[in-house]
């Protein structure tokens, strides 16, 4: 094998390929449940742009299937902080394989963030990359599940990315 200098790699395309990922346009393209975009008049819960998702409520999720290829590798990004400071729930993160039915080939990348984890002042950045897609992937399907229970205040998530 030769060796190829870094600045010749392979070209990565750098396009986001979730749509909508900041909340820009409310829930636009996303499957969700007790989820509510918070605006950034309504304070320092906005990481970019207008708006950012906030995920409060028992069964609250926020879900989207994002086009990939057998072979894809995806970066994931995503910024989280809590609603109020340590008291958020438990977040996980799952990103799954799926073929053109949607149906589940394998498991990409998981992140779970225990309960009273995330500070309310800064934002965390999650930054992971996924395993390689195995044969028959049409799809990537990314579900983010904060479910809250009464004595936990929400969490709130921007700029989702996965290229
Ligand atoms: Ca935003």
């Amino acid at each position: 094998m030769q060796n190829t200098p870094k600045t010749k790699r392979a070209r990565r395309s750098t396009r986001n390929r979730v749509q909508n990922g900041g909340f820009e346009k409310e829930l636009t393209g996303w499957h969700a449940e007790g989820v509510t975009v918070v605006s950034a008049e309504e304070g320092d819960l906005v990481h970019s742009g207008t708006r950012a998702a906030m995920l409060s409520g028992m069964n609250a999720f926020l879900a989207q299937t994002v086009p990939a290829t057998r072979g894809s590798r995806l970066q994931f990004i995503a910024h989280v902080r809590g609603a109020v400071h340590l008291g958020n729930g438990p977040v996980l993160i799952r990103l799954r394989w799926v073929n053109a039915s949607g149906s589940f080939l394998g498991m990409a990348l998981e992140i779970f963030i225990a309960p009273r984890q995330l500070p309310g002042s800064s934002w965390n950045v999650l930054l992971d990359v996924t395993n390689v897609a195995p044969s028959g992937t049409d799809g990537l399907n990314l579900r983010i599940d904060a479910p809250q229970s009464e004595d936990d205040a929400g969490v709130v998530i921007d700029d989702i990315i996965l290229r």
